[in-house]
């Protein structure tokens, strides 16, 4: 038995349901036989009809059977709903959890509740080797370090489920996060797609063969947003730093689907007439790359303050940074530059 697991996609109705459609094909792909949807699958309340139509269709397209459980931003939607399509199932039940067979593998789902610890359901008869735990809220690793007494969003802790479940599908987060202890792990997928600026990094669905409990995180072709700190230094030129730049996108997975996210941050190099000037070579550098950006800040940089060299003050400790520089073979010049910009991190915020 294979199953995917997926949360937070939070559709709404201007949505085009593209990566949904990604998730069933990819779901098809690796011949999954249960798609498990940890959560906030509709975003708002009140899901227009028209969506669930096209949801429904796009569910019909998967292989195998779906099995969702209702968050925090769709408790109310999903209420009295037993299904999105004939291969589907809405675990909301009244009680505080169910149980469900996935081809001798127990499914236990804990449906969303506001103000509710999972701790204080009581223990769930699970096989600790054999068994699901859909869940949606936030998980701590350690409840010592929780230090909040609220239970907005329905806290769980690692103790809570270590040793009793063999695999934790947890929907909430939208960035994905995996625990592994040995006996259970326990994964956020993360939203499928970059649902708010915050949102940053690939988005994945996990696949879980459950013959072997080996769990493996699969990257989806679909759009998300990548930020990039550039750091700039008093040595960078022209050339230098449009090739640092081009270094630090080689490295961006998936470019066609990137969308950046660009900020520059350190001391004004000293061959730059202005900010602009260098502002421009950089989004000259990114137009040319063809990876979609976003913005290009350049408020991290700070520049040498006028006049800070001439100060004799300065000037002395600069000649002694050259001086030990020249004694151990280093280059002087580059010495002072790194001393001055130095001074000038200590005098310019
Ligand atoms: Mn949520």
């Amino acid at each position: 038995m294979k199953f995917m697991h997926t949360s937070d996609t939070h559709l709404r109705e201007k949505d085009d349901l593209k990566t949904l459609e990604i998730i069933v094909d990819l779901a098809n792909f690796e011949k999954c036989d249960y798609l498990l949807i940890a959560g906030d699958f509709f975003d708002e309340p009140r899901a227009p009809l028209t969506l669930e139509g096209k949801v429904s269709d796009i569910f019909g397209k998967f292989n195998g059977f779906i099995y969702l459980i209702p968050g925090n931003h769709d408790l109310e939607f999903l209420r009295g709903r037993e299904r999105l399509s004939e291969n589907s199932e809405i675990l909301n039940p009244e009680a505080d959890y169910c149980e469900r067979d996935m081809d001798g593998v127990e499914l236990w789902a804990v449906p969303y509740r506001d103000n509710k610890e999972f701790a204080e359901i009581g223990r769930i008869p699970a096989d600790p080797k054999n068994s699901v735990l859909m869940l949606h809220g936030s998980f701590f690793d350690n409840r010592r370090f929780y230090g909040m007494t609220d239970k907005k969003y329905m806290p769980v802790f690692m103790e809570d489920i270590d040793g009793y479940f063999r695999y934790a599908a947890l929907g909430h987060y939208h960035n994905a996060r995996e625990w592994n202890t040995g006996k259970t792990t326990a994964v956020y997928p993360g939203s499928a797609w970059a649902t708010a600026n915050t949102v940053t990094g690939r988005r994945a669905v996990f696949v879980t063969d459950a013959e072997k409990w080996k769990t493996r995180r699969i990257d989806l072709p679909v759009p998300y947003l990548q930020t990039i700190e550039l750091p700039v230094n008093i040595r960078d030129t022209a050339e230098t730093l449009p090739e640092k730049l081009e270094q630090m996108l080689s490295g961006v997975e998936d470019k066609d689907n990137a969308r950046l996210t660009v900020n520059a941050r350190g001391t004004m190099p000293p061959g730059f007439t202005s900010l602009d000037t260098l502002r421009r070579v950089l989004e000259d550098t990114l137009n040319r790359s063809g990876i979609k950006w976003d913005s290009l800040a350049m408020e991290g940089v700070v520049q040498i303050a006028p006049g800070l060299a001439d100060h004799s003050f300065v000037q002395g400790i600069l000649d002694g940074a050259a001086k030990t520089a020249g004694e151990e073979g280093e280059d002087p010049e580059l010495a002072r530059m790194y001393a001055l910009e130095r001074i000038n991190s200590i005098f310019v915020k």
